[in-house]
C-alpha cells in the first residue's frame, strides 16, 4: 500500500470545534474513505500554526481520486468549510508532502 501525507490548516480558534467535528465523524463518510480504499488515516494537529498533518494509506486499487465527486464528501467539505482554508469549492487547501527519510 503507498502511503501518503499532506498538510491542511485550521482558522484561529477552532480547534476544539474541529476536535469535535472527528469524534462525531458521520459514519456514511468513514464508510465512504473505506471504500475509496484509504486506511489508517490521522490527522495531527499543530496548535502553535494550525496546521494540520495527515497520514493515510492508499491501497493498490484505491478510488481517492474520485473522492471530490461524491455527494458525501462534499456534503462534509461543506460543514466543514467554517473551520478550514478552503477553495471556493469547499475542498480544503491541500498541500501534499515529498517523502524524504524512512525507516521501518
Ligand atoms: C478533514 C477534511 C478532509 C477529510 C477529513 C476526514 O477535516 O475534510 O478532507 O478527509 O476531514
Amino acid at each position: 500500500m503507498e502511503e501518503i501525507a499532506f498538510t491542511m490548516k485550521l482558522k484561529p480558534g477552532v480547534e476544539a470545534e474541529y476536535l469535535r467535528r472527528h469524534d462525531e465523524i458521520w459514519p456514511e463518510l468513514s464508510a465512504l474513505l473505506t471504500k475509496a480504499g484509504i486506511r489508517d488515516y490521522s490527522i495531527f494537529l499543530d496548535r502553535a500554526t494550525g496546521t494540520l498533518f495527515a497520514v493515510q494509506k492508499r491501497t493498490p486499487d484505491h478510488t481517492a481520486d474520485t473522492l471530490p465527486e461524491q455527494a458525501i464528501m462534499q456534503k462534509w467539505w461543506a460543514y466543514m468549510a467554517d473551520l478550514m482554508d478552503t477553495y471556493p469549492d469547499n475542498s480544503p487547501v491541500v498541500i501534499r508532502l515529498e517523502r524524504v527519510f524512512h525507516m521501518d
